[in-house]
């Protein structure tokens, strides 16, 4: 009965940015009694993806999947060679199919919950479906008044290019921060970021993976028709709760190496899956680590893509003598770890992060600071939101545009700082946890499509 169990068909995208809200999404609205089906595309982008899907469904066998297999697309032909965005745009190009798709769905469908990534094709497909369609906004609220306002933006402004982004009620980005692929509208992903935007006012309902403890003004701004006037309500929902733990993993060694460490004492580093930092950058890092003499657990990424082939080691990149020098204070592994358990553990009390927005989120949740060092993307937009969220230190200087790297002693000096920030609350489990402002948006949201 379609009044008593809502039916939801979530539509995730590439990417695990971008596919982890989705599958902590799913698993909240199957513990609220909704019928759960997920789209997933085929090929993934990454095995990390591939390995999370798999495990996702062999833990919720209640959730049905949805196989959606992709073509793919030419990088000459859409002038991008950035595998994550061409695979945005085979989902977007997938809407036609989604009737097909939902043909056989049983119970009736509810509503489509779609990534803001498929929002331009997805919500009039959705719509010509006779159904309610939301989008799920995976990155911060300053984030999503940036995607809100951008089209009002190129249709105003009097520069040339793109340069500080006023936006009302919400604060300036800086040109700084702007997206670097949003300075030029030639490139694909500019194209997707501003189609989308427009696209926002045909939602029914905007999930946003933030707390209003966080965000309250660009929160406000957005709902009071400010930022754009015609947006449909915007509901903060986050953190998005973890799931499930590790992968089914019987031994994690990082986990077993927190376990031996004092609480608080240990600094977690990573800069997510997809960014790739210079090698010399990677050295000095840790130069920095070690001279701080702090503990620290390194997570080393040095390719975008984990399928891709060329892959430096960690002895060639670091060197054995500096793995050895470390060794009893400090971890380095370059594979993947579950983050959300490390995050979780006693033993962490510091993040050095790229600002991810899911990264800021867990680290939200479980109270650990971090020192913002972004990188590319939507990160300086998150990192702002992290200082001015007492979240952690943002250093605006570290560059990513910066022609030398960070020195050593610089960085050392800044963990320092970061280990001295004194206890942060856990605003995020506060916001997520039974009764809070995220869950009571979220049960709503739930009992609207029960109507
Ligand atoms: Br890397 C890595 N383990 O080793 P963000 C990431 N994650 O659990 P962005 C791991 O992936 P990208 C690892 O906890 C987060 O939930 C992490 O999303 C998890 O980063 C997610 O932080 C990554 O939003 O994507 O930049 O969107 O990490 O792919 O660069």
């Amino acid at each position: 009965d379609r009044r008593r169990t809502p039916h939801i068909v979530l539509v995730p995208s590439a990417g695990m940015g971008h596919l982890t809200p989705f599958l902590r999404l799913a698993a909240q609205l199957s513990a609220r009694d909704c019928r759960v089906s997920l789209l997933t595309t085929h090929p993934t982008v990454s095995a990390a993806e591939e390995r999370h899907v798999d495990a996702f469904f062999a833990a919720f066998p209640g959730v049905r999947r949805l196989d959606l297999h992709l073509p793919l697309l030419d990088p000459s032909e859409l002038n991008c060679a950035d595998p994550f965005f061409l695979r945005f745009e085979s989902i977007r190009r997938s809407a036609h199919l989604l009737p097909r798709v939902l043909a056989d769905a049983s119970p009736p469908v509810s509503a489509v919950i779609v990534d803001i990534v498929a929002a331009s094709s997805y919500l009039p497909a959705v719509a010509e479906m006779g159904l309610p369609s939301y989008v799920l906004f995976t990155s911060s609220a300053a984030m999503l008044a940036l995607c809100a306002y951008f089209p009002t933006y190129l249709a105003t402004k009097n520069t040339f290019g793109v340069g500080d982004i006023d936006i009302p009620g919400a604060g300036r980005v800086p040109k700084s921060s702007v997206p670097m692929l949003l300075h030029d509208p030639n490139q694909l992903f500019a194209k997707q970021f501003l189609e989308n935007g427009q696209a926002l006012p045909k939602a029914d309902g905007i999930l946003v993976n933030t707390l209003h403890a966080l965000e309250p003004e660009v929160l406000a701004a957005l709902n009071e028709g400010k930022v754009t006037p015609d947006l449909p309500p915007v509901l903060a929902i986050g953190p998005i709760l973890p799931e499930m733990s590790g992968e089914g993993e019987s031994f994690s060694a990082p986990l077993a190496w927190l376990d031996r460490q004092p609480d608080r004492s240990v600094v977690y580093v990573s800069f997510g899956s997809r960014t790739a930092m210079p090698a010399e950058q990677i050295r000095e890092l840790g130069i920095g680590l070690e001279r701080s003499g702090l503990r620290f657990l390194w997570v080393v990424k040095s390719k975008m893509v984990d399928r891709a082939e060329l892959e430096v080691g960690l002895e060639e990149l670091l060197g054995e003598e500096y793995l050895a020098k470390i060794k009893d204070r400090g971890m380095v592994v370059k594979d993947w770890v579950e983050q959300a358990e490390i995050l979780r553990h006693r033993a962490v009390g510091g993040f050095v992060s790229h600002c991810g927005w899911n990264s800021v989120t867990e680290a939200a949740l479980y109270g650990v600071r971090i020192l913002a060092w972004p990188i590319a993307g939507d990160q300086r937009v998150n990192a702002a939101v992290v200082a001015r969220g007492g979240l952690g230190i943002w250093v605006e200087g570290w560059s990513w545009q910066a022609e030398e790297p960070i020195k050593a002693e610089e960085i050392s000096e800044r963990l320092k700082d970061l280990m001295a920030v004194e206890g942060l609350r856990a605003m995020g489990a506060e916001a997520a946890d039974v009764g809070g402002t995220s869950y009571q948006v979220l049960t709503r949201f739930v009992e609207s499509l029960k109507l």
